[in-house]
């Protein structure tokens, strides 16, 4: 079996970096986001802050009147968390990510590993160049850090990334992986947190290279099968999880509550415009075709029922879910006397493929 080339990229403190983006005279300053619980205007956490906030000893969970006092008498600035625009942001650049790689696997808003192996046929020296090359487009076009692990699997390439932030690049070719991981501490290994380390340490295990070298059938003893066969392997460097795409969400809907019972078209379809809305903007930032369309309602004697269509083609624009959705309800009033309390807009049947023609051809459920 070829050698596999897989990536992880880890955005640089990231949820600061993107306040630093839309603000940048703030960039020299240590800047701190934070969720604020709302009891007092000082009351919440920090969620991350930039690397001079960190030189202060600012840290991720910490109370937020702890960093204001470690950051007194500097020109420190403080955000709230704004999550819609974090994860905007982070769309971009794992849109551009999958140009990249034969398969991305996106692990939370701020990390993703690729499988490169192809574009880079299996070699960890041109691995160097197609990650600075991956860097210096995403810097280009969105304006972004990050850091990048490299290896041979994904235990590898995580560990790898984290050993050197920010914008670091670390590249550990398969015949490096043993004596790499060797000396670090168990908790480095993804499964190993608090408790789990404080056991091995019980059975003499501090470093990777001590659990590698112990005895398995005892880890499994001690861990469980799966687990102590996992740690094994991962102490020796040997992990073959594929990089896997995450299926796409099934759906994307909407559900609202009408201001008043009615059999209204009109009143209606001011309710679903705006719920559609919403639905056009996740389909659009998650670039996203959807082939069926269907709209939900509870009518006042509590029943709910549902209608669908399904596409010819798959379509991605505003005008279609409005104009199905109007044709759906239209029908549907025409069929039932009874008034109606919520709405409901769902698209599904998504693919990501660009539409070509819009032309329908509808058939309806029945209840
Ligand atoms: P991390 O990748 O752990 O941290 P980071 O990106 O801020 O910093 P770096 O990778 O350079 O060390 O987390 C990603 C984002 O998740 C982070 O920007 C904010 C959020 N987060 C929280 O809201 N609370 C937390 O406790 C942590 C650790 C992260
Ligand atoms: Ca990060």
């Amino acid at each position: 079996m070829q050698n596999r080339v897989v990536m992880l990229a880890d955005f640089d403190y990231f949820f600061a970096q993107c306040e630093e983006l839309r603000n940048p005279v703030i960039k020299d300053k240590p800047v701190v986001v934070g969720v604020y619980s709302g009891r007092t205007e000082e009351s919440g956490a920090v969620s991350t802050s930039n690397y001079i906030a960190r030189k202060f000893g600012v840290k991720s969970g910490m109370p937020l009147f702890l960093a204001k006092r470690k950051l007194e008498g500097t020109d420190a600035v403080f955000f709230k968390v704004d999550h819609e625009y974090y994860d905007q942001i982070s769309d971009r650049i794992m849109q551009i990510f999958s140009g990249y790689a034969s398969s991305l696997e996106q692990v939370s808003v701020d990390e993703a590993y690729l499988d490169v192996t192809e574009k880079v046929e299996g070699s960890f020296e041109k691995a160097r160049d197609y990650s600075l090359k991956i860097k210096a487009n995403v810097k280009n076009q969105v304006g972004i850090s990050f850091s990048v692990g490299v290896g041979p699997n994904k235990i590898i390439a995580k560990i790898a990334c984290d050993s050197q932030k920010p914008n670091g690049l670390t590249i550990v070719k398969p015949e490096e992986a043993q004596a790499f991981l060797e000396p670090l501490d168990v908790d480095r290994l993804l499964g190993v947190g608090k408790k789990t380390s404080v056991k091995m340490a019980e059975l003499g295990i501090k470093t990777i290279g001590e659990l590698a070298r112990y005895d398995c059938q005892r880890l499994i003893e001690v861990f469980g099968k799966v687990i102590g066969i996992y740690f094994h392997n991962a102490a020796n460097a040997i992990d073959n999880e594929p990089v896997q795409e995450q299926g796409e969400a099934e759906s994307i809907s909407r559900i609202g509550t009408l201001k008043q019972d009615t059999h209204d078209l009109a009143f209606i379809l001011q309710k679903t415009d705006e719920l559609t809305e919403d639905i056009y903007k996740e389909v659009t930032e998650k670039n996203l075709s959807f082939k069926t369309l269907s709209i939900y309602m509870v009518t006042t004697d509590l029943s709910s029922k549902t209608r669908s269509v399904t596409l010819e083609q798959p379509a991605k624009d505003k005008e279609t879910i409005k104009k199905n959705t109007k044709m759906l309800f239209e029908k549907f009033l025409f069929e039932s006397m009874f008034e109606i309390r919520r709405v409901g807009v769902k698209v599904s049947g998504f693919s990501k493929e660009e539409p070509r023609q819009k032309q329908l051809s509808s058939f309806f459920e029945s209840d």
